[in-house]
């Protein structure tokens, strides 16, 4: 690829995107509404992410524990990577203008469940459903929502289970249940929606050109999800031949003394 060739047309699209964040920006950032919103809730707004944050690193741990217990039952650890965010202020006010929610703490509070969210990247699609399900089974977590995006994949392609729960946290003087959005994924799944994510918003195409592209990514989403499938089945077909052959040990008591 020549890369000079390309170079004005990156420079477009550099300047779209620029241009777009600057009115956004202008328009809702920089709004009398919003600056007045801000100056008289820094404060509780700070204290708000604040908890948001502490509902992340609750969750977090409750996963890595999981993935700790579950590593001695199955040999192996289910989880690959944890990824935790509190949404940036200008996703957060671009879903509250599409959702048409007012500047009030209260109801973006109650009416935005993905302000706190917890990514769990997976081995296997088996591993996604049993850590839904033991995370689910904890008395401190109470299910508000479900979508399983793997089981009924959005027109994108796009796959993946979302939870939104509650899960306490416990401050100096309080307990507050703080609303959290776990994703759960395979490596196969994240790989798709992450390069899907960066693509979706670094083009300019023609329509026709981006619906070609659109099919496309489709496609790959298809691909990955029978490769998912593949090596289930591999890693189904190992645990059922150690099951069926379990390994003979010699020495049951203290193999390192008894030698
Ligand atoms: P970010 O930066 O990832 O947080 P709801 O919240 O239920 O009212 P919403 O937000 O449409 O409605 O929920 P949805 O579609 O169930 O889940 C939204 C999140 O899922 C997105 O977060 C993405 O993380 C992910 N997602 C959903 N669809 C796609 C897709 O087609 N491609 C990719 N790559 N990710 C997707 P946000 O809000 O976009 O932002």
């Amino acid at each position: 690829m020549n890369h000079d060739e390309n170079t004005p047309l990156m420079d477009e699209m550099e300047n779209t995107l620029t241009n777009y964040q600057e009115e956004f920006v202008r328009e809702s950032l920089m709004s009398d509404a919003f600056l007045d919103f801000v100056e008289e809730n820094t404060k509780p707004i700070d204290q708000l992410f604040a908890y948001y944050r502490c509902a992340t690193m609750e969750v977090e741990t409750k996963f890595r524990v999981l993935d700790e217990s579950l590593s001695v039952e199955l040999d192996r650890n289910p989880i690959e990577n944890i990824q935790t965010r509190v949404k940036s202020v200008d996703s957060l006010l671009r879903k509250m203008k599409r959702k048409n929610i007012s500047l009030n703490l209260n109801d973006i509070e109650e009416k935005i469940n993905d302000i706190a969210g917890v990514r769990v990247i997976c081995s296997f699609p088996d591993d996604i459903y049993e850590l839904a399900r033991a995370f689910l089974a904890q008395d401190d977590i109470t299910l508000i929502q479900q979508k399983d995006y793997i089981k009924d994949p959005k027109p994108s392609g796009y796959r993946s289970l979302h939870l939104i729960v509650e899960v306490p946290i416990f401050l100096k003087n309080e307990k507050r249940n703080m609303k959290v959005e776990v994703q759960f994924r395979t490596i196969a799944m994240d790989f798709w929606a992450s390069l899907e994510h960066k693509l979706h918003y670094k083009h300019d195409l023609p329509p026709e050109r981006a619906k070609a592209l659109a099919d496309e990514l489709r496609d790959c989403a298809e691909q990955i999800e029978i490769l998912d499938q593949r090596m289930q089945a591999v890693r189904n077909e190992i645990v059922t031949y150690n099951e069926e052959n379990p390994k003979e040990t010699s020495f049951p008591g203290f193999p390192l003394l008894g030698s």
